[in-house]
Formats: structure tokens, sequence, C-alpha cells
């Protein structure tokens, strides 16, 4: 499998998955700015949309949209517990999950603060309203359990530790929501959690 990512960007979430479960890849950095690949290749052959994640399989096939790499990343580990087996009821609350932070969370809030084209009256929308509900939301889910589904770490939760860590960089405040700063604090100090984002950090740091 070949990861084609962008250093603490949403792509950060599968790095997290393959690590938690012990899945060996390469690892191909994009630039976003340029659709090109750090080492000149043409990104967009990869992916036509110009967005990471991008996943090349075994066997050739490009999969694409976060929510199902992580899945596939976790369904080819069944034993790490990444995702409940499909057909069981917990598989869809993954889902439910995983879209919530994609649609939700990551473009509703973050892509809207982050991208420079967005006018100032969406950017203090998703900052003083949209965020607000979406973090409330999460923090009354998170206040009496350690994970989003069931007893164990998923990859919705590789996927909110991931929107989480954009909360400085947007200029807010994590311990608003002081559940979800222990939280957030907590997942960092996982072995697999802290690898990738400590590897991704030291590469936008030397970028
Ligand atoms: N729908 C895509 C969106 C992925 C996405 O927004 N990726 C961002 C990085 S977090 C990106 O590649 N941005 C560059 C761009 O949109 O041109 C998914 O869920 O995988």
């Amino acid at each position: 499998m070949d990861l084609y990512f962008a250093p603490l960007s949403c792509s950060l979430a599968t790095r997290i998955a393959l690590y938690e479960s012990g899945q060996a890849a390469g690892f191909h950095e994009v630039l976003l700015s340029t659709k090109k690949t750090k080492a000149g290749a043409d990104y967009l052959a990869i992916n036509p949309k110009g967005q990471v994640p991008a996943l090349v399989c075994d066997d050739g096939e490009i999969l694409t949209e976060g929510v199902a790499i992580l899945q596939y990343v976790a369904d080819r580990a069944p034993a790490s517990g990444l995702a409940p087996p499909a057909g069981d009821f917990a598989r869809y609350r993954l889902q439910q999950w995983l879209n919530y932070i994609a649609s939700e969370v990551h473009k509703q809030v973050f892509y809207t603060l982050f991208n420079p084209m967005i006018p100032v009256e969406a950017k203090t929308f998703a900052r003083e309203v949209a965020l607000p509900a979406r973090f409330d939301h999460l923090s009354a889910q998170l206040k009496d359990r350690a994970y989003l589904v069931g007893d164990q770490f998923t990859v919705a939760d590789a996927y909110l530790v991931t929107a989480l860590n954009w909360v400085a960089p947007a200029g807010l405040d994590l311990k608003l929501w002081p559940v979800l700063a222990n939280w957030h604090a907590e997942q960092l100090k996982r072995p697999a959690v802290a690898r990738a984002v400590g590897e991704e950090f030291a590469l936008r740091a030397a970028a």
C-alpha cells in the first residue's frame, strides 16, 4: 500500500490507522499547492481531485476519500479493532462518527476557517456558531467514555485526533472544551498516535 499525504492534514488519520494496526506502507508527500509529489510526480494522475489522502492498494486500485480509506485500512487488520465488523450495529455507529467528523467538523468548520478564499462572514459563522455546537456535542458524547465507538480506539478516534490538532493553528483554544482537551491529550499519548503526529510535525517543520 502507498499513502499519499500532506503533513498534519486529514491524511494523518490514515497514517495513525496504519501504525495502530502495524501495517506497512509507503508514504508519499504531496505538495497541495502544486499538486506534485515531493518527488516531482503529477499527483493529479493519482487523484484527479487533487486532495489527500489517496491510497494505492497492493493490487493497484486507487482509493480516495478519507473515511473509505480508513475503513479499508481497518478491515485489512480486523484484530486491531480499528473498525467493528461489517454488519455489526457498531459499524454503523462508526460510520455515523466518521461522517460527522468529515462533514460537520472537518469541512464545515476547519475547511471554512483555513481556506483564504472563503468570506469572513462564513469564517465567523464557523468559529462562533458551528464549531461551538460541534464541540459541545462531542464533549457531551465523550464526557463519560474513552472512545467514540465502543470501548476501544477506532478509526473515528484517529480522525478526531487529527481534526483537534487543527484547533491551535486555527487560533482557537481547545481548553474552552475541557473534556475534548483532556481526550485529545490522552490520545496523543498513544504510541502510534505520538509517532504519527511527531513524524508529520517534523516534516512540516522541515518544509
Ligand atoms: N473529501 C475528501 C477531502 C479531503 C481534503 O479535504 N483534503 C485536504 C487536506 S485536509 C486537501 O487535500 N486539500 C487540498 C485541496 O482541497 O486542494 C476526503 O474526505 O478525503
